[in-house]
């Protein structure tokens, strides 16, 4: 089983490319720009790591980014991840990035967009790992900001193929970013958004997700069987959904084994990714060895849910086909 999950070309749509900041990286990152940390050795921070919910984590994740200054540091970080799940046959990645927890520090967009987009160039030229960007909007800053970073992506239209909302989703529903998200369809990208396991309100926030927003896919999405006619929608529109079994391990204990096999019943696009690798310990390999671990996934289960990742991704139909 190991072995097929190695061996199937995958893809991965969550993954945010700040979740991939491995301990060694960030240490030498902060070295080479002369940023504190306040920690004397990679081994330090991963002591450090103390996850039990989404605020834990996400706390100690924008405190790493100190460490991104140059352009380089954009590259060096998405190169290095491109470089480990080509290794795990990965050929397909629709990778997050947070653009506004780096202009909040001082980083131009110009900066980190340059920087992750060479990464990609090179990364399909020499690894063949083919990649399409998602610009994400922190829901826990304003609308306005959303609406400022939106603009400043517009000259890089073609380097994104869709925005997503992401970091503390606690009374910050949906409805807050109705009319970025409205611009950002007119402008042409695609939507999706995080809808975080067992998050409050998080049945409502779903309703609003499809039904307001009209996102084309859902980030996580597991308690879309808390209502039948959240199932029922998400069915019939075919939207993907974003599961990653390690991460909400750490979010809610559970690698969520028997929800993603109930969504794959119901007919549900389930997908299995890795949210944020460096940080959960288990890049997208680990995170299919869960499900058969836990809960003894079978081949056609796990084949499944890698084929779901191509028809779900927003590749062309053409080049869904070379994958499938
Ligand atoms: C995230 Cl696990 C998680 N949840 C929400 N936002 C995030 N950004 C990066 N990881
Ligand atoms: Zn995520």
């Amino acid at each position: 089983m190991t072995d097929l999950i190695q061996q199937l070309p995958k893809a991965e749509l969550h993954v945010h490319l700040e979740g991939t900041f491995e301990p060694e990286h960030i240490y030498q990152m902060a070295q080479r720009n002369s940023i504190d940390l306040g920690y004397e050795s990679p081994q330090a921070i991963v002591e450090a790591y103390d996850f039990h919910d989404l605020p834990s984590f996400l706390s100690f994740y924008y405190a790493a980014m100190n460490a991104l200054q140059t352009e380089q540091d954009f590259y060096d970080l998405t190169y290095a991840y491109f470089e480990k799940v080509a290794a795990e046959n990965v050929v397909y990645v629709e990778p997050f990035f947070d653009p506004q927890g780096h202009t909040s520090r001082g980083v131009a967009f110009d900066t980190v967009i340059r920087g992750i987009h060479r990464a990609q160039l090179d990364a399909e030229k020499q690894l063949g790992v083919q990649s399409n960007l998602i610009m994400c909007f922190l829901r826990d800053m304003s609308a306005d900001s959303a609406l400022e970073h939106l603009q400043m992506a517009l000259p890089y239209k073609d380097w994104i193929i869709g925005v997503g909302l992401d970091s503390d989703e606690k009374d910050n529903p949906p409805s807050k970013f109705a009319e970025v998200f409205e611009r950002a369809r007119a402008a042409g990208f695609k939507l999706t958004m995080h809808c975080d396991v067992n998050q409050k309100d998080i049945v409502e926030h779903m309703h609003e997700t499809l039904d307001l927003i009209a996102v084309d896919r859902i980030d996580h999405g597991i308690n879309s069987l808390d209502d039948p006619a959240l199932i029922h929608k998400i069915k019939s529109l075919g939207l993907g959904l974003t599961v990653c079994p390690v991460s909400n391990h750490f979010v809610v204990q559970s690698y969520t084994t028997s929800e993603i096999r109930a969504m794959l019943k119901h007919g549900l696009k389930v997908t299995i990714n890795s949210d944020d690798p460096a940080y959960f310990g288990a890049y997208l390999n680990d995170n299919f060895r869960a499900l058969v671990n836990e809960a003894a996934f079978s081949s056609a289960e796990i084949a499944t849910l890698v084929k779901n990742a191509f028809e779900v991704s927003w590749l062309s139909d053409a080049e869904k086909t070379s994958y499938l």
